[in-house]
């Protein structure tokens, strides 16, 4: 059943504490054989990949052709329709725009004492990005992956992608051409993973992995950081929508169910300030929900996971609410979404207005639709630009700035009873040797 809740109720606390306990905690139980697969690609390289891919994927293939060649790739990408391409042009060319405009600024300034400080961004060199095979591959988070780091100045992005039964998927394919990927090999799982961690003959390894994927990539993706890079490990999809009695109760009940489709444990939620429109979204829903075509999956996450919750005060309590809950993507589908939104606190992405669907921005808004799930955002931010560079700060002293700031450095080198860290400044301020030894 999917809850329904009410400020006013005096067991509203501990329902809307046990809504935000409900969520799926993280699937440990792969880990063990993903370690196993991970040590064996480090140890055999290309051969292992190879086993795998053919026992997982039951597709044959040699260290020639784990990498799709041009022309199969373009052939590939030539099966997708003319429009379907033109959408994704268009998907492509906005989100490349919005994130021009992420592009940080580097620091550079000489501060009251002498002392020039600075720091500047550098992308990270080498990039793989994760995509997976099958019904889970979305085009869009293909472009969402890539762009960033393209427009970040990644020099090489390297797309891992499984072929089951040799399927290739048109729509990845021409995803990756216009979104700038370099080289593709048609594996995945595990075993991909640890290619671009470890490097093979055949695979150069990257220095950090983006890209959604099963429990067994989540699992890999966690072993193999520290060796390299990772983006956040994403959970199910979440969609909270703010909404007055103003709206079309078919349009609201729509945007909920257009998360709860990705995924039985997806989450959609409503918070609204009148308990008969809640009733008529409620109502919406289930009309919706037998013409959709993933109405299994749509109605389990909804019946589960899904909840109704009625305020008094939208603009007073839905802020409160939403930071607790901190979703992945929070449409405010009232008559002043600024307001509201400038009391928000916590959420990945935020949908302004009667008119803004959330599923507009999984596709051609321009932001990044990776986000924080799981109350994510209440510490992190979606994928940008900047989670493919690194930052580098500069520090210079001439002789007088030093001769400022450096004796506290002795001072303190002193304290911590780390002798060359003093020397190494006292001698060049003909200072007297700090002797840490001494107590
Ligand atoms: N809403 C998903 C992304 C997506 N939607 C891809 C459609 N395709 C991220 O939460
Ligand atoms: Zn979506």
């Amino acid at each position: 059943m999917t809850a329904e809740l009410t400020t006013t109720d005096p067991g509203f606390a501990a329902a809307f504490a046990g809504l935000l306990a409900a969520r799926a905690a993280f699937d440990t139980s792969v880990d063990p054989v993903v370690a196993d697969i991970l040590a064996d690609v480090r140890d055999r390289g290309d051969a292992a990949v190879l086993e795998y891919t053919q026992r997982f994927d039951r597709v044959h293939l040699t260290t020639d052709t784990m990498r799709l060649d041009d022309e199969t790739i373009d052939t590939a990408a030539g099966r997708v329709d003319p429009e379907t391409l033109a959408a994704l042009n268009t998907a492509a060319e906005r989100i490349t725009r919005f994130h021009e405009h992420q592009k940080p600024q580097d620091i550079a300034f000489t501060d009251p004492t002498g002392v020039r400080l600075g720091q500047r961004h550098t992308p990270v060199d080498a990039v793989g990005l994760y995509v997976p095979g099958g019904t889970a591959a979305y085009p869009s988070s293909v472009l969402m992956n890539a762009i960033p780091a393209k427009v970040a100045g990644v020099g090489r992005l390297t797309m891992v992608v499984p072929t089951p039964d040799g399927v290739i998927n048109p729509l990845v394919m021409a995803a990756a051409r216009l979104a700038g990927v370099d080289e593709i090999f048609r594996i995945g799982g595990a075993q991909a993973v640890a290619a671009l961690a470890y490097g093979t003959d055949t695979i150069a390894a990257v220095d950090k992995i983006v890209g959604p994927g099963n429990a067994y990539v989540a699992s890999a993706k966690k072993q193999v950081y520290g060796t390299v890079g990772i983006d956040m490990i994403a959970g199910p999809s979440e969609i909270l929508v703010v909404a007055d009695a103003d709206n079309d109760p078919a349009w609201i009940a729509a945007d909920l169910l257009s998360q709860a489709e990705h995924d039985e444990a997806a989450q959609a939620i409503l918070i609204t300030d009148d308990p008969g429109f809640a009733a008529a979204v409620a109502k919406a829903v289930e009309g919706h929900l037998a013409t959709l075509h993933r109405t299994a999956i749509a109605r389990t996450s909804w019946e589960h996971h899904g909840a109704l919750i009625v305020v008094e005060d939208l603009l007073d309590q839905a802020p409160a609410l939403v930071d607790r809950i901190a979703p992945e993507h929070l449409e405010l589908a009232v008559a002043d979404p600024d307001a509201l939104a400038a009391r928000v606190r916590h959420a990945g992405a935020i949908f302004l207005g009667r008119h803004t669907p959330e599923a507009v921005g999984d596709y051609v808004g321009g932001p990044n639709h990776v986000l924080p799930t799981s109350r994510g955002a209440r510490f992190s931010s979606g994928l940008g630009v900047l989670d493919f560079m690194k930052r580098t700060t500069l520090l210079g002293c001439d002789a007088a700035a030093l001769a400022t700031i450096g004796p506290a450095a002795v001072r303190l080198a002193e304290a911590e009873g780390l002798g060359a860290h003093g020397l190494s400044v006292a001698i060049r301020l003909n200072m007297p040797r700090p002797d840490a030894a001494q107590p």
